[in-house]
This record gives structure tokens, sequence and C-alpha cells, in this order.
């Protein structure tokens, strides 16, 4: 149902003044006796051995990296290592509290929350699970050569594992979490809850939140924290993600049974540095990151800064922070204060701080004084806590050198085909969860499905036209598939800017409001990163998930989400994770030079995204069922011009059940012997129109509509072009750099011996759009089409042609660059 939220002008201007409430910074006020009864013993030192073996897990790194020789083993890191050390109380004090439900993401510099987390999590899961865990992960890769000949018990062999499984993932190792295809920056573990880290820092802060979303809407068990440095506080997609956390909607509008805001911590590891810009008196005006949560809602986020150069300050605020997400009462955002004691990377100068200052932090050092601590508390001994600290170095030492033994740990060989195997997933997924999905209604009384049900599907009824009103158009198309994937997947959830009430900007969702609660469908602040990232999350935690940019030009500000995280994941886990995520994308017209591009080749160059364009209702249906059947990322391109047409090509006309199209496949639109078009996007149409008058010339127009821009099977393409010898490629974007420049230069290349002339590439000019009333100088025309085959194909008899599409035009253009 619509919502109704009614703004009164008389509450609105009343006087009034907006109220603070304090934001604590180091309340942590408890003795140490008062710890020594909330932990055991086996908990303090558990700490202290987990900040001692991450100690000893970078100085390891920082060594083999600056000297390229450590504990007897000479080896050249090629890679990064952005270290934590100084900063292992504040991870430690993180993880402590967490279960293997609950989920961190994190940043570049991350090696310190991956093993705080590890270690937690195997302290936290039984030797059982563990097994399974350690046995079953990758078929027991990992477990292979750190069991041989091994003893001791299940969760000694884990640790084995998870510290070996890490250091072989830094050094790009098969036998790393993710067969060395992560790295340094990126590794992660699903299996413990750590997730994706991300070396696009801040990149977590808009993913994170749709990992928690997913908890919300499947009411699946724990939390997540997004592990952010502070100079990243500075990044736009982090404060997108803190937007998307916090709308009202999520305790307002929806069911309360689903547990209120958003369950997730936004964890500043704040160490006062950026590489060497500093965000407290240089880069940023907000002394602390904490003071953001004020300007963010009326609890100011639960803000608060917490010293995080002891764990058991931090380790009490996740505690008093889970119980406030448990209430439903997140976001919560924890300014953690740390010190980054090592370099931003081991090469790094320190030629942007002082001597001095580092040395005041040493003496602090964290590690050195919680065995202070634990000593002037009677916890252990001295020689207790040398002998824990001497034991957990010789694990890791044994891990690193096992680790970096090219032959117990190789990496993939040169022949292997692994890089290309995971760029995609290519599975069919039916469902996610088996959990029935969830409607406000029965869909026969939904008022579009009743409409739809009196739409006529064919290209003719009763031997005519079909007129518009009446034709079963793309937008129907769409709207058909996504019900279906609604009915069959309860994790299926769509949103985007005006997704609800408005019926999506172009109305493809028209009756979903009706027909989906809240949150199955709902509208996002305006934060296109911020609803890409969290389309990401979402995904790689296990649900599917329609994602949608009102406009193509607006990709830009949600370019690090489509560029490197929807397309990255998949392959930089190896494989482990899937990315069920259709990311709808609008192509504008007439809106002027910021609405109405066609930025299918953004898309197009990067790895890892599937990208299609139907432009007809069948291929509209057929390709939105296989998207949201499969388990990859598409981005499905829509336009504007033609949501309103029906269907055309197809005598049959749009099946009323389910049919997959295969996204590979370009489609024959019009069947032809004398020249190949092949168009992308709405210029089918224009194609058509030109086909038309090429045939009262007596030439027959061979016409395939790519439908795909990869992955690409070019069979069809090829047969069509041996066959006519003349191809001529159209699209609405701009000439330069397009779809169709990379589909003309393989076509050259396949067909070379069967060609009479070069492949033809018509596209809009390489300008701005112009206003609608001039859009005819931009787009690809009918008469261009002619003209360009004409010019560079085959000359028409006694055809005049009406623009200047020579060669020599196409010279003084690229010359001028426009
Ligand atoms: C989007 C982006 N911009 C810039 C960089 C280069 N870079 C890597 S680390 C870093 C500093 C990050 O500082 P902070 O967020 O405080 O994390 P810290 O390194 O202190 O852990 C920068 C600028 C990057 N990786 N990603
Ligand atoms: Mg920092």
């Amino acid at each position: 149902m619509p919502k109704s939220i009614i703004i009164d002008p008389e509450t609105v201007f009343r006087r009034d003044t907006i109220h603070f409430s304090d934001i604590p910074v180091n309340a942590y006020g408890k003795m140490p006796q008062e710890e020594i009864e909330t932990y055991t013993s086996e908990d303090l030192l558990s700490l202290w051995r987990d900040m001692c073996a991450i100690r000893k897990f970078e100085s390891i790194l920082n060594e083999i990296k600056l000297k390229g020789t450590c504990e007897g083993v000479t080896y050249n890191h090629a890679g990064p290592a952005h270290l934590s050390i100084g900063q292992e109380a504040a991870a430690v004090g993180m993880a402590f509290q967490l279960t293997p439900d609950d989920h961190i993401f994190g940043s570049h510099r991350s090696h310190g929350e991956i093993l705080a987390k590890g270690f937690s999590a195997i302290r936290h899961i039984s030797d059982e699970r563990l097994l399974e865990i350690m046995k079953s992960y990758r078929d027991g890769a990992l477990l292979r050569p750190v069991e041989k000949n091994y003893q001791g018990s299940v969760r000694s062999l884990a640790l084995r594992f998870f510290i070996y499984g890490a250091y072989s993932e830094i050094f790009a190792r098969e036998t790393g979490f993710n067969r060395g295809l992560g790295g340094s920056m990126h590794a992660f573990f699903a299996p413990f809850g750590i997730y994706p880290n991300n070396a696009i820092v801040g990149g977590s802060g808009s993913i994170a939140p749709g990992a928690a979303l997913y908890k919300r809407v499947n009411r699946k068990p724990g939390i997540v924290v997004a592990n952010i440095g502070d100079a990243s506080f500075g990044c736009g997609p982090v404060w997108e993600g803190i937007t998307f956390s916090a709308m009202d909607q999520y305790r307002t509008l929806w069911d309360k049974a689903l547990g209120g805001g958003l369950p997730i911590i936004f964890n500043c590891m704040n160490n006062f540095y950026g590489m060497g810009g500093q965000p407290l008196g240089e880069t940023m005006g907000v002394q602390f990151i904490a003071r953001i949560g004020a300007g963010v809602n009326q609890e100011q986020m639960h803000a608060e800064r917490v010293n995080g150069y002891d764990p058991l300050p931090v380790i009490d605020a996740f505690r008093r922070k889970k119980q406030l997400l448990a209430e439903g009462r997140g976001p919560v955002l924890l300014d953690t204060v740390t010190y980054r004691i090592s370099g931003h990377s081991p090469s790094d100068a320190s030629s942007y701080r002082s001597k001095e200052e580092i040395e005041l932090w040493q003496q602090a050092d964290p590690i050195a004084a919680f065995r202070t601590k634990l000593t002037a508390n009677n916890v252990a001994t001295e020689d207790e806590l040398s002998s824990e600290k001497a034991d957990v170095e010789a694990l890791i030492s044994d891990m690193f050198r096992l680790a970096v033994d090219l032959e117990a740990s190789p990496r993939v060989g040169p022949d292997s085909d692994l890089v290309s195997s995971v760029m995609f997933s290519n599975r069919h997924v039916e469902l996610f969860d088996d959990r029935p999905p969830e409607f406000l209604q029965d869909l026969k009384d939904n008022p579009r499905v009743q409409q739809i049900r009196g739409k006529i599907r064919t290209p003719k009824h009763d031997g005519k036209a079909v007129p518009k009103m009446k034709a079963y158009n793309i937008r129907d198309a769409i709207f058909e598939a996504m019900l279906y994937r609604f009915s069959a997947d309860p994790t299926m959830i769509a949103f985007g800017e005006e997704n609800r009430d408005w019926g999506g900007a172009f109305a493809v969702y028209r009756g979903f409001t009706e027909a989906l609660p809240y949150h199955r469908l709902f509208n996002a602040p305006i934060s296109e990163a911020g609803i890409v990232g969290a389309a990401v999350g979402y995904a790689l935690e296990g649900g599917r998930v329609v994602a949608e940019l009102m406009y193509a030009d607006f990709m830009g500000r949600a370019g690090d989400e489509i560029f490197n995280q929807l397309s990255k994941w998949q392959s930089m886990s190896a494989g482990q994770l899937v990315m069920p995520v259709v990311l709808r994308i609008s192509v504008g017209a007439k809106y002027g030079a910021q609405h109405s591009q066609d930025w299918t080749a953004l898309a197009n160059h990067i790895p890892g995204l599937k990208v299609v364009f139907p432009v007809t209702p069948y291929d509209a249906k057929g390709m939105m069922n296989a998207a949201l059947g499969g388990t990859d990322p598409v981005v499905f391109f829509e336009s504007q011009k033609i949501y309103d047409y029906g269907e055309m090509f197809v005598e049959k006309g749009v099946p009323e059940g389910y049919y997959e199209i295969d996204l590979a496949q370009p489609s024959i639109k019009r069947k032809g012997k004398d020249v190949t078009i092949i168009t992308f996007g709405p210029a089918l149409y224009t194609a058509i129109t030109a086909a038309d008058e090429l045939s009262t010339l007596g030439l027959a127009a061979e016409i395939i509509d790519l439908r795909t821009a990869n992955p690409l099977d070019h069979d069809l393409l090829i047969e069509s072009v041996r066959k006519t010898g003349k191809v001529l490629l159209v699209s609405d974007a701009v000439e330069r750099g397009g779809v169709m420049q990379t589909v003309a230069a393989n076509l050259t290349q396949f067909c070379f011996d069967a060609l009479d002339a070069p492949p033809v590439v018509v596209g809009s000019r390489n300008w701005i759009t112009p206003a609608a009333e001039l859009e005819g100088l931009f787009f690809p025309q009918p008469a261009w089409l002619l003209d360009a085959i004409h010019e560079r194909i085959l000359p028409l008899k006694g055809y005049k042609p009406r623009t200047n599409q020579t060669l020599e035009e196409l010279a003084r253009r690229t010359r001028l660059g426009v």
C-alpha cells in the first residue's frame, strides 16, 4: 500500500531548537578488578595471545617485505602489505564479542581484523563444525598441508588452518582462502564471518549496509561491522552507506517483527592518518569521527569514542552496542582510537610524522600495557605470559614457513584457466531460501496483473497493428519477469529511488506497491553508491536483489560500486561467493546532456559484468528471467524511448509462462541477404526504418539485435556477415569507444576474407546530448545509416546522401575530437 506521511506546515514552521546530546569520549571507567569479574582468566589470556599473534604475523610480513629474508627464509613478496602494528587491541576488542553469525567487512589494512575475528570464531565454533568447515572448504585444499603429521587438538588445527590460509592468500598461493585471487588487501573467509575487505578505501561503507539489510529482511541472526579507517570517512560512499542504514522506514514503515533499524556498526579504526594526510587538523574538520553520528539521526547513531589501545573498553562498547542493535536501534557509529606504529606500507618513510610522536605511542604500546594489566591484577605471571606468547609466535612462524614454501603451497600454474573459470558463476538458482515468499495480497487481485491480462501480446490482432494502450509492452515484460522471481524466491528484493509509491520512475513497478511488503520493495535515499553497494552486500550474504539506477548518466555516482565491487567479488573470492544482482539502468532521451546518455560502453569495459540491453517485450522478459535465475551480476539497460513498445517481431507473441533467453545470444530481427545491420539498444527501430528504405532501393538488409554486449556469442553475426559481406553497426551510444567498435573490430578479424568493405560503425555524435528539439542532430537517424552504407560500404544506385558520412568527415571529426 502507498504510505501516508503527512507533512504539516504548522508543525514544520513552529519555532524550535534542534537538540543534541553529549557524545561520550573515553567513557569507559571500569576498574581492573571489575573486569576480572567479567572475564575468565582464559578470556583475558586469549586476548593476550591474539594480540601477540597479530603482532608476530604483521612483523614477519614487515621483515620479509623490507629485507627479503625472515625466519631463515629468503623470499620476495611482490604484493602489498598494509600492516596494523599498533592496532591489535582495537582488532581483538572488536572481534571478542562477535560470533560467526556476526559479519565483518573491512579495508586494505585488515590483517589484524581478519585474524582477530578468525581466532574469536574458532573459540565460538564446536569441534565438529570446525572440522566440517576445514574439510569442506575447497575440498580440504587448505587443510591438507596443515594436518600432515599433526596430532594436536581440533582447535589448534583450526588455528593452523586459518593462519596458513591467511598467509597463503597474501602470498597468492592456491592454498589461500581465495586461491590467491584476493591477496593481502582483499583476504576474507566467510565461514568465520569474515567478509570482503576492500582496497578501495571506504568501500565497505556502502556494502556492509546491504549485508545488514539481508539479515533484517531474511531474519538471520547476527550483526554486521564495517571497519573503516578514519581518513575514509571523507569518502562519499561511506556517507551514503550511513544514510542508507539510518533510514527511518526500517522502524516506521516496515513490519515490526523484522526487528527495526539495521544491525550495523560503522567502526572507525581511527589511527589519525590516511597515508600521510591527517584528518585531525588537516584534511577534515570533524575532529572526532564520533561527531558524524550527530548529523545522521536523532539518536546520533549512539556514537561514542573509545580507547582502542586497550581491548577492554572496545569489548565493553561492542557489548553495549550489540544490545542496542538487538533492540532494533541501529545503526551505530564507533570511533575506536588506535595508532598505526607501522608505516602505511613497509616502504613508508614516515615523512609526515615525527619520531617523537611514534615513540610516544610505542611507549603506550597496547600489548605491553595489557601485559602489565594482567600481571598487576594477578591474572597471569610474567612467565605464563611469555610462554603463551612464545607458543603462539611459534605457530605463526611455522605457518609462515609453510605458506611461503612454493612446493607445499604452490601458485596456480601458468596454464591454469582458474581466473577465467571464476569470472562468472553461471549457475541457476531458483530460490536462495525455502521459506514462503511474502506478499500483501493474492496476486490475482493485483491491479497490474489484471491489467496485463487484458493486453495483447502479439504483433498483430485481428490482422491489425495493436494500439499502444492495448499492447503488452516492455514495462509489462520486466514487471512480469520480476513478479515471477518475487514469487519463487523469498530473498528477492528490489530497491532504488522512487521504486515504491511512485511505481518506479518509469512505471515499471506499478502494482508492486500493492503486492509487496516494504522490506521487499522500498525507496532508497538518493544515494546511487549506497544503492548499488547495498545490493552487493545483500548478494554477498546470499540473497537475490534488483537495484535500479534511474538514468545511465548516474552510473558515475555509483562508479566504484559498479566497476570495482559488483563486478569483482565473485572472482576475487575464487568462486566462493556469488553475485545475484540485476542492476536495472534506464537510458534516457529528451532530457539533454546529463539525462540522455547510453553508457553501455562503460559497463562493457569492466570485466566481471554481464551487460544486456533488450529492446523488445519478448527479449526483455526472457532476458530478465535469465538474469533473475542466474547468479551473476547483470547490468540490465532499458531505453526510455521504447518502454511502451509492443512486440513487433515474435509472431506467436510474448508467452505468459516462464522462458529464458540465453544472455550470450544476439537475435535476428529481420532476414536479408545483401547487408547486415547490427544494432544495440533502441537503434534497432532506427535500423528497421532504414532497412525499409533500403528495400525500395532493392537491397534486403539482415537486421541483428545484439541484445547483449557481454558475454557475446559471435557465431550468428559471423554467419550473417559471411553471407552478406557487408556490415553496419548502429547504436545510440556516442560513436567513440562504444560496444559497437569492439564488435566491429572482432568481426574484422573473424570475417576479414569475406568482407567487401570494413565494418562501419554509426553512433551518436561525440558530443553532449543536446536538447530534445535538437536530438535529431545527435542520435543516429535512418538517413545516416543509408548514407554510411552508400559512402563506405556499397554505393547505392541513384542515391543522394543527406548527411556527410564520408571517411573524410570521419577523419575531420576525430582530428577535432568531436
Ligand atoms: C578510494 C581510494 N582512494 C585512495 C586510496 C589510496 N589509499 C590507500 S590507503 C589510504 C589511506 C586510508 O586511510 P584510512 O582510511 O584512515 O585507513 P588506514 O590506512 O589509516 O588504515 C589511501 C589514501 C585507495 N586505496 N582508495
Ligand atoms: Mg587512518
